[in-house]
Formats: structure tokens, sequence, C-alpha cells
């Protein structure tokens, strides 16, 4: 089948839904340096300092620098309060079990409907995320103490909005939220501990595939990666974690997935689908890094994974030029991300899958045609 065949054909599904229309992806101004001043570091230490009870969840759908960037923090708050209280959660209960290795991931509370201990809480870190919507459930249920409560962002996405916060700290050309909390730690005078350089290696090497991809001409990246090694960081445990250590599960759903990967034009994409997961005995999470090693095959300019829920889909999208920015892409769905890596998740079956791609293909040909 040719590639209009496929797209005719993927049309031809959606009873006549068109792409949408293909206009050039706009250039956002994706790339700026740190946004706080020192103004904002003052204030946050003493919010950290003063706090009864501070709450850090991660993302819902979190990943290694989610994980290391909220326990990262809560070292931060007990160097600047040993007194105060700290709850790290995953909001939506689900801790990918590759991460199972990450130091102090057992103390995470998990959020699965029931009610946490929550009512004290005076002060939120919210790592890892553009917005305290990105924590799901846990942000459904605890609407009024988000919204009562200061918050301070830590993070390295695309600003969606200018939501209220007491301090933010936004820096969107670091490869990690962890390159941007080591750089925090020398501000704030906290020292680098064995455990913080072990939890911010961590996330930096997550987020880079390894240091694969680096900031600037990688000067940046690995002299802070030189400063954690000097401070005592695990790199054995966070290498074999994050990229040696698998899971039989994953084995065989990379097989299955890659063996679906399917061409439309300059885009690459392939899914996880519950009865995958089942004849595979894998989590969803065990596919993950197959994006990554799809969207480096020649000749894409686009990739994506699909991940099947109940009545909705998540994509998890990656590009290999600005030119197709598939954070803007991403936002159409409501979701976001980075010029070249981004997600959403998004209501419907396979025809709103179809449409989904039959749009990303063209804003994807659009794109490498601007670029
Ligand atoms: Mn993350």
């Amino acid at each position: 089948m040719s590639d209009e065949q496929r797209v005719d054909a993927l049309q031809g599904r959606n009873n006549g839904i068109r792409a949408e229309a293909t206009t050039a992806p706009q250039s956002f101004s994706s790339r700026s340096g740190p946004t706080w001043t020192e103004a904002d570091l003052v204030r946050a230490w003493e919010a950290m300092a003063r706090a009864t009870h501070v709450l850090i969840p991660t993302h819902v759908n979190t990943d290694g620098d989610g994980i290391s960037s909220a326990l990262a923090m809560a070292e931060i708050v007990r160097a600047a309060n040993p007194a105060a209280r700290v709850t790290t959660c995953i909001p939506d209960g689900k801790l990918p079990p590759p991460l199972d290795f990450i130091p102090g991931v057992e103390t995470m509370a998990r959020y699965t409907g029931l009610p946490l201990p929550l009512d004290d809480v005076d002060l939120i870190i919210a790592p890892d995320v553009p917005e305290v919507r990105r924590f799901g459930p846990l942000y459904e249920a605890y609407q009024s103490l988000f919204a009562r409560v200061p918050v301070i962002i830590v993070d390295h996405h695309i600003p969606r909005g200018e939501e209220p916060a007491l301090a933010r700290f936004i820096d969107t050309s670091v490869i990690a939220v962890d390159s941007l909390i080591v750089r925090l730690c020398g501000q704030w005078g906290v020292p680098l501990t064995p455990l913080l350089a072990t939890l911010l290696l961590t996330g930096m090497s997550s987020d880079s595939s390894s240091f694969m991809r680096v900031e600037g001409n990688g000067a940046p990246t690995f002299e802070t990666l030189a400063a954690l090694c000097d401070a005592g960081a695990d790199y054995k445990l966070v290498m074999d974690g994050l990229r040696r250590r698998k899971t039989p599960g994953s084995v065989a759903v990379w097989g299955a997935l890659l063996s679906r990967a399917t061409w439309i034009k300059h885009v690459l994409w392939t899914e996880v689908t519950p009865a995958m997961l089942i004849e595979t005995g894998a989590d969803e999470s065990d596919g993950e890094g197959v994006v990554n090693w799809i969207v480096g095959t020649r000749g894409v300019g686009a990739a994506v994974i699909f991940y099947q829920g109940q009545g909705s889909w998540r994509a998890s999208l990656r590009s290999t030029t600005p030119a197709v920015d598939v954070a803007a892409f991403a936002r159409r769905y409501g979701g976001g991300g980075h010029v070249m890596a981004s997600g959403c998740t998004f209501a419907g079956s396979l025809p709103e899958r179809d449409a989904f791609l039959v749009a990303l293909v063209a804003y994807t040909e659009a794109g490498l045609a601007s670029g």
C-alpha cells in the first residue's frame, strides 16, 4: 500500500473526517533559559523553611525524572526544614516497575482513590509539571487543597499558562528538570549528598536517554554529570536500573510493538493494546522506550506510540526536528511537553485514533516542508 492509499484508507475509516488544515507548525518560543530571580529563590526557601507539611506529587504516568525530582525536592525541603513533614506521592498510584530501584521510591504515597492524610498540608511543590492539573486523579480529588495552598513549580516543559504560583523555576533549555534542581541546590546552598546526587543523576539519565541528548554543545550536561559523580552519585545503580535491567515482559512487548510499527509518509507509529499486555504479560510501562527507539529510524519525521485505554488513547510523540513541533501538536489535544517529545490523552476508539494519525501525518509533512 502506498502512503497515499494508507492515508485514504484511514480517512475512509473516519467516515470522511479529513486531516486538519495543513498549516506549518508555528515556531514556539520553546528554548528559554532560567526564568527565576533572587526574590523567587528567597521566597521559596522561606516557604520551605516554615512549612508544616509539604506535599510533593509526581505527574501521572510518571517516569524517571518525575519520580527522582519529587524525591530530590523532598531532600531539599528536609535541608531547609528538618522538622517539616513531607509527603511525596504517585498521583495515579502507578509506579512503572522498572523504576523500583530509585532510592526512596518505596516511601512515596500512592493515591488510589482512598483518602490521604493531607489536611494540614501548607505547601505544595510541583516538580516536572507545567501545571498542577498534571497530578490527574490526585488533583481532581483535592482541588480545594490545590486552590488553597501555595505552589512552587519547578519544571523544564513549555509553560501552558500562568497558573498562580508562589514561585516558578522554569528552564526549558535543560534536558531534565533534575539539571535545573542541581542549579537550585547551588543557589540555595544545599549540599549534594550521595542520595541527592543519585536521584538527580537518575532524572538526567532518564530524560536524556543516558546522555544521548545533551544541553547545548554537551559541556553543560557533562559538567553537571561530573558534579553529581563527584558528590557520590551511584552511577552503576542508575545505569543498571534505567538501561541494562529489563523486565521479562518488556522483551515480549517490544517484539510485538516493533513488528506492528507502520509507516505513513514520514510518520512511524505503533500501539499497545490491552490484549497485547495480556498476551505478553507486560506492564504498559514496559513499552515506554519504544518510541524513543523508533524515532531514530532514518526517514522518520515524527513517531508516535498509542496506549489504548477504556474509551481513550494516550499518545507519546517524538519528532526529529524542531520544525515538527510535537508539543504544539499535543496541545491541540490538551497535552504538551517539549518541542521534540510530547504527549497527550484523548477520548475515542479507532476512528479517533485514525483521525489523530491523519492529522499528525499532515502536520509532520507540513513541518518538514517548512523546515
Ligand atoms: Mn517526567
